[in-house]
């Protein structure tokens, strides 16, 4: 495949903003607190600033509702302020990535209120609306079985009273579905992409991009979790009939006059052709999408995303591999991300987050993400290892509206059962995305840093950053924390990219339990990595005939790693992770 492309070699850094830095002590994060960190971006070695949406937004889900797209959210700044960030983030010789949420918009934004007006409104089929159908008891019943993403007990279709009509909402009702199949539509997303890349962006997420085509008879879903009334309709809705038609377009009016990256969320997506249609070198739709492979490794399969399932690290070989050939046998590229704000915290969710193995977790992981083929993604905070929220933290502190609508729905069915509402709760602090929300760990000073002391975060700061904060790690000499960890990793990335980022991979041992192993190489150079995925001593023999010249890095002392084997059995100790540059 194509080398030397710079969307492929990028860090990309992803900024949650109302978590981030509060520069005005209201208690959330704003555009100017970004500006004041870049220099702390630039040291990191990231090269492109991802923001999760600051456009004008009631907020419903945390800018994912947008109500005016070329306007910025008063709690975040205003245009002028990023203007500024522009300016500063480019003087640094770094790029910006925009948040594009385009599948659906705020119930609040001006076409909305405008569709939603008169069933005889000029915006009416500027989103999806529909007659109710009725049961045989004559009550009324919406279009089909489609559940609700963010609210997995509704229906995905709302009611609105004035019209007599349902809406698609597919998030939320806050959120309704955009018609991609009207061209009027199509014609004002390619507006707000020029309107942003003018201003200085250099290219767009796109947010649930591969739901924006829908098959126009809307089926109902098969039934695949048999208590609810409601389905996952992902059938339906992801990867729809014209997916391919309106990103091509995109392509042509507006990507294709600029140099830009970007990469397309498509969540439900399995079908390998289906990806490579999209990120393959010669139809160039997108440059990279996030599979969700990987972050799906704990949901019970077919089933919604708030279960439990067990995992080792056979899953993790299988689902890396996949991804890892798809991009070097198919032509295609792809992303690097174990976090971000959909997700928990992957120190807790992948390794261990007690206090006495936090460190070497995230620092296992670490390795591994800087090592493999791909864009790399990293998330705030991700780069000090911080962790979910303590398991004491009572369902009140969970702000988001997903797991708002989770705990109400457990206390519906539930309301006298503590044993099913104590399994709800954990569910929570290991599944909610609030894990990933809660205010960046700056220093260990009051709130962390990250407000002024005598400000109300947004979001309660988790209780560990006395001791889990930037300043602390990067007081630390060299190598010996999580962040230092990071920057050297990146460094080693770049250094050495065609074997990390652009080089062949190879499973070393594909049946292990404990232990996830590759080989990386380009023409000149060969690498082993080797991790261990679990709280025991692992014994791995995946060498085969290579032999290590030296074990150049790893998560544990190294000082020590002159002491391990170069050949034939090798022994890893508790999420031990190593690197070795083969003879
Ligand atoms: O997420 C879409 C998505 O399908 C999932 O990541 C989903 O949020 C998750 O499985 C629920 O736990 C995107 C955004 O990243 C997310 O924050 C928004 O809520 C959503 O779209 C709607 O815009």
């Amino acid at each position: 495949f194509e080398t030397h492309q710079w969307w492929k070699e990028s860090v990309v850094y992803q900024i949650y903003p109302a978590s981030f830095l509060d520069s005005n002590g209201d208690g959330w994060g704003d555009v100017p607190g970004i500006t004041k960190k870049l220099d702390y971006l630039k040291d990191l070695g990231v090269d492109v600033i991802w923001i999760s949406p600051i456009y004008k937004s009631p907020q419903a889900d945390m800018g994912y509702d947008i109500s005016d797209y070329r306007d910025i959210d008063p709690i975040y700044g205003t245009l002028k302020d990023v203007d500024h960030m522009i300016k500063e983030i480019k003087s640094r010789g770094m790029k910006l990535m925009m948040d594009l949420v385009v599948n659906h918009t705020s119930d609040q934004h001006a076409w909305f209120e405008e569709s939603r007006s008169s069933t005889k409104s000029s915006k009416r089929d500027w989103y999806i609306w529909k007659k109710p159908k009725f049961d045989k008891d004559g009550n009324r019943q919406p279009p089909n079985n489609w559940a609700m993403i963010l609210g997995e007990a509704n229906s995905a279709w709302t009611w609105d009273e004035k019209t007599q009509e349902y809406y698609l909402s597919l998030f939320t009702a806050e959120q309704p579905d955009l018609n991609w199949e009207n061209p009027a539509v199509r014609k004002e997303v390619h507006d707000v992409l020029r309107f942003w890349l003018e201003r200085g962006a250099s290219g767009f997420r796109m947010d649930v991009i591969n739901l924006i085509s829908k098959v126009q008879s809307f089926p109902d879903a098969p039934i695949s979790v048999p208590a609810s009334k409601y389905q996952p309709g992902d059938k339906y809705y992801a990867n729809g009939p014209r997916l391919h038609e309106y990103l091509k377009d995109i392509r042509k009016e507006v990507l294709s006059k600029y140099d830009t990256i970007t990469v397309g969320e498509m969540p439900f997506v399995r079908d390998e052709d289906e990806i490579i249609r999209v990120v393959g070198a010669k139809s160039g739709e997108l440059n990279m999408i996030f599979a969700f492979d990987l972050v799906d490794i704990d949901n019970v399969p077919g089933d919604f995303k708030f279960t439990l399932h067990p995992w080792d690290a056979r899953d993790v070989n299988k689902i890396v591999n996949r991804l890892q050939r798809l991009m070097i046998d198919r032509d295609g590229w792809n992303t690097i991300f174990c976090e971000n704000h959909d997700q928990p915290r992957s120190v807790t969710r992948y390794t261990n987050d007690s206090d006495e193995w936090r460190e070497l977790g995230a620092k296992l992981l670490c390795l591994m993400q800087t090592t493999l083929s791909g864009t790399l993604y990293v998330y705030q905070g991700e780069e000090i290892g911080q962790r979910n929220v303590p398991p004491s933290w009572g369902p009140e502190e969970y702000k988001d509206i997903e797991s708002i609508n989770f705990w109400k729905k457990n206390n519906e069915l539930y309301p006298n059962n503590p044993e099913k509402l104590a399994l709800a709760h954990k569910i929570l602090q290991r599944k909610a995305r609030d894990n990933a929300r809660t205010p960046v760990q700056w220093d260990d000073s009051p709130h962390a840093g990250f407000t002024s002391a005598d400000a109300k975060p947004w979001m309660r700061v988790n209780d560990d950053y006395k001791t889990v904060n930037a300043a602390a790690q990067l007081k630390l000499s060299k190598d010996l924390s999580v962040h230092a960890f990071w920057k050297r990793g990146m460094e080693n990335r770049k250094k050495h990219k065609d074997a990390f980022v652009y080089g062949d991979f190879h499973l070393l041992d594909e049946a292990h339990k404990q232990v996830f192993a590759y080989k990386k190489s380009s023409k000149s150079e060969t690498w082993v990595v080797a991790l261990n995925f679990s709280g025991e001593t692992a014994k791995w023999d995946g060498l085969g005939g290579l032999k290590i010249a030296k074990w150049v890095a790893g998560n544990y002392d190294e000082s020590l790693l002159a002491e391990k084997a170069t050949s034939g059995t090798v022994e890893l100790k508790p999420w031990e992770g190593v690197l070795g540059l083969v003879e």
